[in-house]
């Protein structure tokens, strides 16, 4: 982790509280253990809404922000007998203290002390959906809340899920500082393995490469498990197996990112291991970069978040005609979406603390557009199942091309460009 400036945290508080109807409550949870199986859980992972408006990095948590910008957190009780066994916690006065907020208390006490301290506002806001436990807890202790006094009128419940992921949209220049850095590892990391892969390893040897590499580059987390498919494997978008033999002559499609400071970098590069593309390899995989590049030159300010979809699938469609595997006119292409059978996932998504950031896509009707300082995933693909109806010297071949771009005032930056995505240099890289 990162040193951070923690009145980040504060200064985001102050800016939800702003966005509330008065005398209204925000309440928000934190990332539990989850059991792995028998007395072992899974690496813990703080989630990344409370993350972003507490900084606070302990299970067992939850925030309560109100309109007039007082924040409480209630988390574990200092333990120093569970210290020895699990390691430092905070306890919920030096959290108070340390992470700017009005009080801290001890989260067993939660249930008594919540509806308290919800009693006698109007509205009470959750990350509705998110986290269906703890809905159920809002929920209980709202009924709670409304049984305490008679003459009263009852507390809406409301879903603040589309505010506060907007605002988490625009990344801020600390997050971009930490964005940049973990697609910097990312792209070094594709890079060093792609100059060293040879015909012979198999998809764990590589995938073993990756997460060496990015642990070397100083990143411990990945921000989802690597996808590492030789061969027609790649046409499996979710292959995660990454146990098979490669061949010779076949093409590695790896999607892999890490994590800097809870920030996601992802990206995706296919490349031939004997570090030659064939004919067939490059014609598509220039199909696929030209696609790319329309798609990036799509995000600009003011533009809608799904511009980048229809350049690619114009851009993939001209393409595939002119690879011959599609033969209908372009209208007919485009007007029966016919370039799926080959493209069947979306251009790519928001990036940030989550890999898919928790964020909208639209807001009622209306799309979001691009602003300045937000972060888009461009990963076109193009996937030759066996039973696609083209010359069997294409079948098997799946390629995919994945960089993460910021919208910038004069257009675009790609965060990830440390890595080549033409395959003139993939394969110098390779020589
Ligand atoms: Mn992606």
């Amino acid at each position: 982790m990162t040193d951070l400036n923690i009145s980040i945290f504060k200064e985001r508080r102050a800016k939800v509280a702003s966005q509330m109807e008065s005398n209204s409550i925000l309440m928000l949870c934190s990332s539990n253990i989850v059991p792995r199986n028998n007395d072992t859980t899974f690496p813990f992972r703080q989630d990344s809404n409370f993350y972003y408006l507490t900084g606070f990095n302990e299970p067992n948590s939850v925030m309560l922000l109100k309109s007039d910008g007082t924040a409480y957190i209630f988390c574990r009780n200092k333990n120093p007998e569970l210290e020895k066994w699990d390691g430092f916690m905070w306890g919920y006065q030096a959290a108070a203290d340390e992470f700017n907020f009005d009080d801290g208390f001890d989260i067993n006490d939660i249930d008594q002390l919540a509806p308290q301290i919800i009693n006698g506002t109007s509205t009470v806001y959750a990350l509705v959906g998110k986290n269906k436990d703890f809905d159920q807890q809002v929920i209980k202790w709202i009924t709670a809340a409304n049984s305490m006094e008679r003459h009263q009128g009852n507390i809406d419940l409301k879903n603040f899920s589309n505010q506060l992921g907007m605002m988490r949209l625009v990344k801020e220049d600390s997050e971009l500082s930490l964005m940049r850095k973990s697609c910097e590892i990312a792209a070094l990391t594709h890079k060093a393995v792609i100059s060293k892969a040879k015909v012979g390893m198999s998809e764990f040897d590589l995938e073993t490469m990756y997460l060496n590499e990015f642990k070397t580059h100083g990143s411990k987390d990945i921000s989802y498990t690597p996808i590492v498919a030789g061969g027609e494997r790649a046409c499996i978008l979710h292959y995660i197996d990454n146990n098979q033999p490669i061949a010779d002559g076949e093409l590695v499609l790896v999607d892999a990112g890490c994590e800097w400071g809870l920030y996601a970098s992802d990206i995706t590069r296919t490349y031939p291991i004997n570090g030659k593309f064939s004919a067939e390899q490059r014609a598509v995989y220039d199909v696929v970069l030209e696609a790319h590049n329309k798609a990036c030159e799509a995000i600009q300010i003011g533009a809608n978040c799904t511009d980048p979809q229809k350049a690619s699938e114009l851009s993939l469609s001209q393409g595939l005609k002119d690879l011959g595997f599609l033969t209908q006119s372009m209208d007919e292409i485009m007007d029966k979406q016919l370039f799926r059978e080959f493209y069947y996932h979306k251009i790519g998504h928001w990036l940030g603390l989550d890999v898919h950031d928790d964020c909208p896509y639209s807001i009622g009707e209306k799309e979001v557009t691009f602003q300045k300082n937000m972060v888009m995933t461009i990963e076109p693909g193009i996937y030759v199942n066996q039973t696609a109806n083209v010359d069997d010297k294409w079948k098997g071949i799946g390629i995919r091309i994945e960089n993460d771009i910021l919208a910038t005032d004069t257009g675009y930056e790609n965060l990830t460009s440390l890595v080549p995505s033409n395959a003139d240099e993939i394969e110098g890289l390779m020589q």
